[in-house]
């Protein structure tokens, strides 16, 4: 196969939300027409914060169909469970050994997320983005969709690939990893909480009301759209770095009905909030209904879901043990 490839990964750590669908998923949708595309869920990662044994399973599984709820069609990429394949923690480990400990240091979601986690942080956190290289670079991405937050980590990737491993160890022309690139997805690449519009939305967020997950039933989504912040101004807008809360939910209306931003602003721009919302929420529980519909079906058939994964990862096997191989020859291993 000659296509580019693209990978790329949500963590299992809770309900995934309408930011990772707006701001991720939505976008592989598209990318998979183009492209090689190779998503998986990314449980290793989830256990680099504090986790629940007892809901990883099963939020791994949840994940997954998701996925093929928003859109993805496993007849053209491939869908696989991250601890399923091996090389990732073995390439990760390799990566471990090159990788300067002052370059982890400065990662700034290391920071953010140990800050919350006071003395119980985790090597594994600290880790988070060498485990995220060896995952992009197993399958010689081409590139890798990511939004601003994920910037820096994809950086330190192409910096481990290209400095560390190809000056290093590489011979002649022939590079031993593939120097991958960003695709930055620019329209809701961002959604906030719905209870700070300056706060991102997140899974682990503590306030359930914070966020709408894909699976919340229509009178869930209602409360929660209700209880969300507003401010004291008519109309919507965006932009107006003093009304965060109206940028978010306008750019959320937006996205679901797929008006784009200046239909949107237009439509909203004399609405006050009263009015706004009950639009909004129809908008996003019409958006949800057939990702619910789907999802419904399919976690129900676990024979479907269990091929789904299968044939994903033999894909997944068959790149990742290659690329795996070549490091392992170019750091010299005996065979
Ligand atoms: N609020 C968001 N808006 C737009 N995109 C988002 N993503 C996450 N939150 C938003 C994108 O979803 C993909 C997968 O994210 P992840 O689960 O690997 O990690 P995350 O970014 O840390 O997601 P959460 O929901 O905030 O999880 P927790 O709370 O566990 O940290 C990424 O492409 C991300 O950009």
């Amino acid at each position: 196969m000659n296509q580019k490839r693209v990978l790329s990964g949500v963590q299992p750590t809770g309900a995934l939300h309408i930011g990772n669908w707006l701001g991720a998923i939505r976008n592989w949708v598209d990318l998979q027409n183009d492209y090689e595309t190779l998503v998986c869920v990314v449980d290793l990662h989830a256990i680099t914060v504090p986790h629940d044994p007892t809901s990883l399973a099963k939020d791994t599984l949840s994940t997954a169909a998701l996925y093929v709820a928003c859109g993805m069609n496993p007849n053209t990429c491939s869908i696989f469970i991250q601890s399923h394949i091996k090389a990732h923690t073995e390439l990760c480990w390799l990566l471990n050994c090159v990788t300067p400990l002052n370059w982890m240091e400065r990662m700034i979601q290391f920071k953010e997320k140990a800050l919350k986690q006071g003395d119980n942080v985790s090597i594994g956190l600290l880790d988070y983005p060498v485990l995220m290289a060896a995952d992009i670079l197993l399958y010689d991405s081409d590139f890798v969709p990511v939004g601003e937050d994920q910037k820096q980590h994809l950086e330190l990737a192409r910096d481990i690939a290209q400095q560390r491993i190809n000056s290093r160890f590489g011979k002649g022309e022939n590079e031993i990893l593939k120097v991958p690139k960003p695709l930055i997805m620019s329209e809701g690449s961002k959604i906030m909480s719905l209870c700070d519009g300056k706060n991102k939305m997140s899974k682990s967020d503590p306030n359930e009301n914070s966020r709408i997950s894909l699976l919340d039933p229509p009178e869930i989504i209602k409360k929660k759209i209700k209880r969300a912040k507003t401010d004291a101004h008519m109309g919507l807008e965006f932009g107006n770095i003093e009304r965060p809360e109206a940028d978010n939910l306008l750019g959320i209306y937006s996205l679901v009905t797929g008006l784009g931003r200046d239909k949107a602003s237009d439509e909203c721009s004399a609405m006050g909030w009263g009015m706004f919302k009950p639009i909004l929420t129809d908008a996003v529980i019409n958006a949800l209904e057939p990702i619910q519909k789907k999802y419904s079906d399919l976690i129900k058939d676990r024979c479907e879901l269990n091929r789904i994964l299968t044939e994903g990862e033999k894909r997944a096997q068959e790149i990742s043990e290659s690329t795996l191989k070549r490091v392992k020859d170019a750091l010299g291993f005996l065979n």
